[in-house]
């Protein structure tokens, strides 16, 4: 276990804004983080967090399940287990998982989602949200059965195991969204609420957001989140969840009929960065479909998908920036903010080599990641340059690790070690105070929004590991 110290010349501006911050050495670190992750597990799933997230969240298993693995494969395959246990009847795998007996700690929870009593697809046995989060879980399952492999013979059988039990469960889950969310059919995948991003409340949604009018009949509600943040600043506003709430009753009222929420929703939007990590699980699950000798009309399926949302990314990009963006289909507009949705392209491929060396050459410099303002060399989730920026407020601004393991993770597998290492290195500065945030300040490193933030732990781990 060996963490990289920084060595360049603006990781070393970026450590001064940071003197003053503890640093847990890697083996406590480890510890720590090990500990988040037992201490929010129930049994069944590991928590998103511990009072902010009570329940299974779709793409945060993925990543838990990544930092699992290197405490107990078999935990991290049932953890997967639990979120497809919960897969809609057409594939969808949903957002959240509720935890038994957890209906009130969280809102909205799953009486007012109502998925069970309005959709006949709904899963049995177990209660869920009525929407879908970013398909990680294949890029997961590829790490973990690496992890496994380093592993003993056991460990190696019950990660392959997995793999051949999961596989017709994820092909079904990425066959969904390619059938009902390509509304464009051109392979840019599209979000019917701003939650199924993951991005909650970032500034690529402003403008859809401002299309949603709630309605006078929309059901009164208590939000539960802002007593259990110390700043309610670092949430989204009370306008903001109206809308997301909005958006919840009109589903509600199609039944949650994919194509009738498609058809109806106030929010439809070609979100990039979702379809960039469709295009990278689509190649992880192919080649992983090779190996376990599956249908080969399948396998040819995920590369179709896979080429489809890679061009779709790079159609997107703003020539006059070089950033991909997001589509909004209701109003027929392109979004104009600077957010990391904008670097889509490069985790997934696409550009020809004079549009991807200057999109890396954006990313470096001073209005991203090479910000001699910043704690940590990490993309934050929003521009600092760009008058959306809000540095404390969630997805507005605040440095997320887990994200950064994302990048740090695609970089390596499209061959950029030295970016993947560097990654690596300043994810692991900004979480070396073992506070697991959920988010960071990017100016100051202050650790923001729920600590022992699961996604957080886990993929310190895997830095780590
Ligand atoms: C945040 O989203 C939930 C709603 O889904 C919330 O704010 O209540 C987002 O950061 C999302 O990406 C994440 O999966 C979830 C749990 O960590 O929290």
């Amino acid at each position: 276990m060996t963490v990289v110290s920084p060595t360049s010349a603006h990781t070393t501006a970026h450590s001064a804004a940071r003197a003053d911050r503890q640093e847990l050495p890697p083996r406590l670190l480890a510890a720590r983080a090990a500990y988040v992750l037992h201490g929010n597990d129930t049994g069944s799933l590991v928590t998103a967090a511990p009072r902010l997230y009570p329940h299974m969240w779709s793409w945060d298993a993925a990543f838990i399940s990544v930092g699992l693995a290197h405490l107990d494969i078999g935990r991290a395959v049932a953890e997967l287990d639990t979120l497809l246990a919960a897969q809609w009847r057409g594939g969808m795998l949903p957002h959240i998982v509720f935890t038994e007996g957890g209906a009130d700690d969280y809102f909205p929870g799953p009486q007012r989602w109502g998925a069970h009593e309005l959709s006949p697809d709904a899963p049995q046995g177990v209660r869920t949200s009525g929407i879908c989060q970013p398909p990680a879980h294949a890029i997961a399952v590829g790490r973990l059965l690496e992890i496994a492999r380093r592993g003993g013979a056991l460990d190696r059988a019950t990660a392959e195991d997995f793999v051949r039990r999961s596989w017709p469960k994820l092909h079904a889950w990425h066959r969904w969204l390619a059938e009902h969310r390509d509304p464009g059919g051109d392979g840019l995948l599209a979000v019917v609420h701003g939650w199924e991003s993951g991005m909650d409340n970032s500034p690529r949604w402003d403008s859809a957001y401002a299309g949603v009018h709630p309605g006078a009949d929309l059901p009164p509600y208590v939000r539960r989140d802002l007593r259990l943040v110390a700043d309610a600043g670092m949430r989204p506003s009370d306008e903001e969840y109206d809308r997301y709430l909005w958006l919840v009753e009109e589903m509600r009222r199609v039944g949650y009929d994919p194509d009738r929420v498609v058809a109806t929703s106030s929010f439809l939007v070609g979100d990039v960065f979702l379809t960039a990590i469709f295009a990278m699980a689509c190649d992880v699950l192919a080649e992983l479909g090779q190996e376990f000798g599956q249908p080969a009309a399948r396998i040819a399926e995920l590369e179709g998908w896979a080429a489809r949302a890679r061009s779709a990314v790079a159609a997107t990009v703003d020539p006059a920036t070089g950033l991909a963006r997001d589509r909004d289909f209701r109003a027929g507009t392109w979004s104009g903010t600077r957010t990391m949705a904008g670097f889509a392209p490069l985790l997934c491929g696409g550009l020809d080599r004079t549009a991807e060396r200057a999109l890396l050459s954006t990313l470096d410099g001073p209005e991203w990641c090479g910000n001699p303002g910043m704690a940590a060399g990490l993309v934050p989730s929003t521009s600092p340059a760009d008058e959306a920026f809000r540095p404390r407020q969630y997805w507005r601004g605040p440095q997320w690790p887990v994200m950064g393991w994302l990048f740090g993770w695609s970089f390596a597998r499209r061959g950029w070690a030295e970016r993947a290492e560097r990654h690596r290195a300043e994810g692991l500065r900004l979480c070396s105070d073992g506070a697991f945030a959920e988010y960071y300040h990017p100016l100051t490193g202050e650790p923001l929004g729920s600590l022992d933030q699961s996604w957080t732990a886990a993929v310190v781990l895997d830095w780590l590991c």
